[in-house]
């Protein structure tokens, strides 16, 4: 009966029309239009919808489908029909067109249809198929597109609220509903009855970002009711969904594609404070936002209420330089509401982490000892002068300072506030040779509002090496004695005896003090740039000269201070 061949029919029916001698022994059947895509025909049992005109041989209508604005529903080849259309009807496909010649005892035979249809008369019909169901069919699943970007690890199950978006046509393509159409997702939980019941079962084992095309018969969709105008009754129904995400209000936070650094000293707990870089997508890998396009590491405290719950845990337990993938749903992130242009209501989102630094308000300065020298019995303190090598970097690796960019090492003395705290500290305790690894917090660094090439709140790493130590002195002094000072000291100074002291004799007077061992100038400063200074601050009337009043005068008026003097 199912004439797979349109060309033997046109010849045949040709044949038919040609001769017309005699009644016709069978259906005569034109398939004029066949759609080019036929994925199902018409078998006996078949539920079939179509529109039909019928009209006798002079070309007169009988009866249309289309007068009632309806298609024809019911069983096909199982007599429910009159025979000519039970068997013309067999082997078509949705949207198909055919032409059916019924001979009389395969229509209305020798009585016709009173008012309507003559005896004995033969019957043209036009037709269209519309539907085609089985009750024995099952969903027709068909996966049009699987993403590559995100994992499919998690797949939707009952009692998942999902997003997607849809496009509902019925079986011969005309649009009933579509989700763009809102420009917002359908959102929903699955298996818990507010769907229909082929839709929650279509979209079971979904990933985010994949695509399916689910036919669903109308028994699993509005059934014999239709739904408003738009599905008549016995429609069956074809979504293509794109499914945006999807999660569990039972879900916690889900940390993926973790890189740990070789070494994790310390992983961050409640309280840390946390610099890190973020992409921020939704679950089908639409970009939202990201610290990369600010140019700025994201900075906060982490376990305090500062960010989003899910934030909040995905960043417990992470190390300096780890990359996580922090997965939280909307009820750990920006609930049913989201965020306005940029995360929408009940959003599962992603964010792919990389820690920066991480500290703690009540962090002290961090010291490894790297190399230590056989003998280290002479340790770097307070008011030492010091020259040291160093390289100073961020914690991701970020070259910023380094005393190897200039010939000059660096020197300073140690407790007067030449480097920050932070340093100062690492350097103390150093001997000659030492080399050290130190992590200075930003409390103890440049603090919140950074510095030239040092953003704020980071943390600093020092690599050190002390080249030079020398006792200092105290501070304020230029020049101290090891030994008791000289009894009369401007008689010691006065060398020549004339109750004058000119600079060249004070200096000499110094060094030779120097020289054997009896005092000490401040280190890091020449000698004669001290001598001078010193000179000058006697000199009182800056005639060149101190007499004996000018240094009692001196000695009595700063007695209780103690500045850059003798
Ligand atoms: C039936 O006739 C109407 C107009 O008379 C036409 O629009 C329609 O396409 C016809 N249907 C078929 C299946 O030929
Ligand atoms: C998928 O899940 C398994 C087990 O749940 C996990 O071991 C694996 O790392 C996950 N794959 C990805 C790409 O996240
Ligand atoms: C729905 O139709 C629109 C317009 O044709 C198309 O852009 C979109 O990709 C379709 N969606 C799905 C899920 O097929
Ligand atoms: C981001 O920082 C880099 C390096 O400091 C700089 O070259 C770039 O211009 C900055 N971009 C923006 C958008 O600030
Ligand atoms: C964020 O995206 C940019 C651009 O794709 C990429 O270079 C960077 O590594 C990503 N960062 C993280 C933490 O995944
Ligand atoms: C420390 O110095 C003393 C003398 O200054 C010396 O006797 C001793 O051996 C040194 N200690 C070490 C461990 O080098
Ligand atoms: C600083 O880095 C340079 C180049 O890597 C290295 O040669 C030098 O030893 C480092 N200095 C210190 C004090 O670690
Ligand atoms: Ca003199
Ligand atoms: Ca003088």
């Amino acid at each position: 009966m199912i004439f797979r061949v349109p060309f033997v029919w046109v010849q045949f029916f040709i044949l038919y029309v040609s001769c017309d001698s005699g009644p016709l022994e069978d259906v005569v059947i034109d398939r004029y239009d066949i759609p080019k895509i036929c994925p199902r025909e018409v078998q006996m049992g078949d539920f079939v919808r179509y529109h039909y005109n019928g009209s006798l041989k002079d070309g007169q209508k009988f009866d249309s489908s289309y007068d009632r604005g309806i298609a024809v529903a019911g069983f096909a080849g199982v007599g429910r029909l009159i025979t000519g259309l039970d068997r013309g009807i067999l082997g078509m496909c949705v949207n198909e067109r055919r032409k059916l010649i019924v001979p009389p005892h395969l229509g209305y035979g020798s009585i016709g249809v009173p008012g309507m249809i003559p005896a004995d008369a033969t019957l043209y019909f036009d037709l269209i198929l519309v539907d085609v169901w089985n009750k024995n069919d099952q969903l027709q699943i068909t996966t049009l597109e699987k993403p590559s970007h995100v994992t499919c690890n998690r797949t939707v199950q009952d009692s998942d609220f999902v997003r997607y978006h849809y496009n509902g046509t019925l079986l011969d393509g005309t649009f009933f509903d579509s989700s763009y159409s809102r420009s917002s997702t359908y959102d929903t939980y699955v298996g818990s009855g507010w769907l229909i019941k082929g839709m929650d079962q279509g979209l079971l084992g979904m990933c985010p970002g994949e695509k399916r095309k689910i036919i669903i018969p109308p028994f699993l969709a509005y059934g014999e009711k239709g739904y408003g105008t738009v599905i008549p009754p016995q429609s069956s129904l074809v979504f293509h969904v794109l499914l945006i995400d999807l999660h569990n209000p039972k879900d916690g936070i889900t940390l993926q594609n973790q890189v740990l650094p070789d070494i994790c000293k310390r992983k961050a707990v409640t309280g840390d404070y946390v610099r890190y870089h973020y992409n921020g997508t939704l679950m089908d890998g639409l970009f939202f936002d990201s610290s990369y396009s600010r140019n700025t590491t994201y900075n906060t405290y982490i376990g305090m209420g500062y960010i989003i719950p899910g934030m909040d845990a995905g960043l417990q337990g992470v190390c300096i330089g780890e990359k996580r993938r922090i997965i939280i749903p909307p009820h750990l992130g920006y609930g049913e509401s989201g965020v306005a242009n940029s995360i929408p209501g009940s959003a599962v989102l992603v964010f792919d982490v990389h820690i920066i630094d991480f500290h703690n308000p009540k962090d002290s300065v961090d010291i490894e000892v790297t190399h230590k020298p056989d003998t280290c019995n002479i340790t770097a303190k307070k008011g030492d002068f010091i020259k040291y090598h160093y390289n100073c970097s961020l914690l991701d690796g970020t070259q910023i300072f380094s005393s190897h960019d200039s010939d000059n090492m660096q020197q300073i003395t140690l407790g007067r506030n030449n480097v920050i705290d932070g340093l100062d500290t690492g350097l103390q305790g150093m001997c000659v040779g030492e080399k050290r690894t130190v992590h200075v917090p930003p409390h103890l660094a440049h603090g919140q509002s950074g510095a030239r090439g040092v953003p704020p709140s980071a943390v600093l790493r020092f690599d050190l090496e002390l080249t030079h130590l020398e006792d200092g002195v105290p501070e304020g002094y230029l020049f101290i004695w090891l030994e008791d000072t000289p009894e009369n000291l401007f008689e010691a100074m006065d060398l020549d005896k004339n109750l004058e002291v000119p600079l060249e004799e004070f200096s000499t007077f110094l060094k030779t003090q120097a020289s054997e061992k009896r005092g000490r100038f401040v280190p890091g400063v020449e000698p004669d740039q001290s001598i001078e200074d010193m000179f000058g601050n006697q000199d009182r009337n800056k005639d060149g000269k101190i007499t004996a009043d000018e240094l009692k005068l001196k000695n009595e008026e700063e007695a209780d201070i103690v500045h850059e003097e003798l």
